[in-house]
C-alpha cells in the first residue's frame, strides 16, 4: 500500500487525504523520506537554498494573545515593546552589506495603522534599495485592512508601492475549523488566509505558507491543510515555500511536548510528496536545530532559510538554537550533507552557488 502511494508520487501524480493520512500513519520513515528525496531531487536538482536574511519584530504588543504565542504581550505588560522607524533604521544600516533580505513580521497593535508601515518600507528602501522585503503575515494584512478601513486588494497595493517585495508564510496554523477554532479563536479563518494569498498572488507578490504541526491537530487536519494549499497554488502560482512548523511549548497554553525527530523529518517528507506544485520546502533550522535540518535534505527539503541575525518568536517559545548562524556555517551545514549550496534573494534569484 505505501509502495503505491510512493510510486505514485514520485511518478508526479497527486495523492488523496487518504492516502497522505496512510503517509502519516505509517513507520516506513526511510522508505517515505527516499521518496521525497528523490522527487525533491527531481525538482531542485540536489541544490538547496539560503539567503542572507535578517529579522525584524516592530513590535510584540498584539490584540489577538493566541495561546500557543510565547512572544506575544498586551499593551502596558512587562516586556510589551515597540519599535520607531528610527529603532528599526538602526538595525537595517547595521544589517551587512550583503543582506538581501529583510523578514519582517511582529503583533497586531492596537494603534497602528498603514501609514506606519508604509512609512516603513520607504525608508527602508531609501537607505537598502536592493534588499527585497518579506513582510507582514495575512493576520497582518487583515488587521491592517480592517483598522484603515480598506479592502485586502487595497491595502496590498499600498503596501506593494511602498516596496514590499514578498510576503512570509505566517498565520496560517492549521486550516480545519473545528481544530483551528481551539488552537487560535481570535485569529482571522483559514478561508480568510487563503483569499488574502490568493489576493496577493493576483497582485504579482509571491509568498510562502506553513503549517503549525504538533499541537492538538490531527494526521488527517495535516494532509487537508496541504491539500488546501496544493488547490491554491494550481489556482495561482503564487507560493514559493513550504514551511511546516514544528511546535514549541516553553511558556505557551497548548501542550508540553515537541514533537519527535521522526515527526518532523516525516512531516517535510510528506509535506514535499503532496505539494508537488509548490517549488521549495524549507526546513527552518532556526526551529529544527542545525543536526535535523541537514538530516531534513535528505527527506526532501531544499531550503533551509537564512542567517536570520535575531530571532524572537520561536527563542520565546523554548527554542536552544543560536538566534542567527553565519553564511560560512550555512554553506557548510548544506555541503556537509552532499548538497549544492545556492545563495538566493527573497525570489529565489540566484546570487552565488558554492561548488
Ligand atoms: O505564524 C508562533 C509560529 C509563525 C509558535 O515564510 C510558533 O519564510 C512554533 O511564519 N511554536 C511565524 N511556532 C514564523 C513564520 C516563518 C518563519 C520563518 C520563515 C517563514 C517564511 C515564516 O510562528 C507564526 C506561528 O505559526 N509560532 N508560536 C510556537 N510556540
Ligand atoms: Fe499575535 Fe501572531 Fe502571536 Fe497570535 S501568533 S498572538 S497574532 S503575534
Amino acid at each position: 500500500m505505501i509502495d503505491v502511494i510512493l510510486h505514485k508520487a514520485i511518478e508526479g501524480k497527486r495523492l488523496s487525504i487518504e492516502e497522505g493520512v496512510a503517509l502519516f500513519e505509517s513507520d516506513l520513515l526511510h522508505k517515505i523520506g527516499r521518496a521525497a528525496s528523490e522527487l525533491s531531487h527531481r525538482i531542485n536538482e540536489g541544490r538547496v537554498y539560503f539567503v542572507v536574511n535578517r529579522h525584524i519584530n516592530p513590535t510584540n504588543i498584539c490584540v489577538n494573545r493566541c495561546k500557543f504565542c510565547a512572544f506575544s504581550r498586551s499593551k502596558g505588560e512587562e516586556g510589551a515593546y515597540e519599535l520607531g522607524i528610527e529603532d528599526i533604521l538602526e538595525k537595517v544600516n547595521a544589517s551587512p552589506a550583503d543582506l538581501k533580505e529583510l523578514h519582517i513580521v511582529g503583533g497586531l497593535h492596537p494603534d497602528w495603522d498603514i501609514t506606519y508601515y508604509e512609512t516603513l518600507l520607504r525608508e527602508i528602501k531609501k537607505v537598502r534599495p536592493q534588499v527585497h522585503i518579506k513582510a507582514f503575515t495575512a493576520v497582518e494584512i487583515d488587521y491592517l485592512a480592517n483598522r484603515s478601513n480598506l479592502t485586502i486588494e487595497d491595502t496590498l497595493k499600498r503596501l506593494k508601492d511602498s516596496g514590499l517585495d514578498a510576503m512570509p508564510g505566517g498565520g496560517a496554523e492549521i486550516f480545519n475549523n473545528s481544530t483551528r477554532s481551539k488552537l487560535c479563536p481570535e485569529k482571522i479563518t483559514s478561508d480568510r488566509w487563503l483569499e488574502i494569498h490568493r489576493t496577493a498572488h493576483g497582485l504579482g507578490i509571491k509568498t510562502n505558507a506553513t503549517m503549525l504541526y504538533g499541537h492538538i491537530e490531527s494526521f488527517k487536519d495535516r494532509v487537508e491543510h496541504l491539500l488546501a494549499l496544493r488547490d491554491l497554488q494550481s489556482e495561482t502560482n503564487g507560493f514559493q515555500a513550504f514551511v511546516p512548523l514544528p511546535y514549541h511549548p516553553e511558556n505557551t497554553y497548548i501542550t508540553t511536548r515537541y514533537p519527535s525527530g521522526i515527526d518532523d523529518l516525516k512531516t517535510i517528507a510528506i509535506s514535499r510528496l503532496i505539494l508537488n506544485n509548490i517549488p521549495h520546502i524549507k526546513a527552518y533550522w532556526i526551529m529544527l536545530g542545525e543536526k535535523l535540518t541537514q538530516v531534513a535534505l535528505c527527506f526532501g527539503a531544499d531550503d533551509i532559510d537564512g542567517t536570520v541575525i535575531e530571532e524572537r518568536i520561536t527563542h520565546s517559545a523554548g527554542a536552544q538554537t543560536e538566534e542567527g548562524l553565519s553564511r560560512e556555517r550555512l554553506v557548510d551545514l548544506i555541503k556537509r550533507a552532499s548538497r549544492i549550496p545556492v545563495e538566493r534573494d527573497a525570489l529565489y534569484n540566484v546570487v552565488k552557488i558554492y561548488k
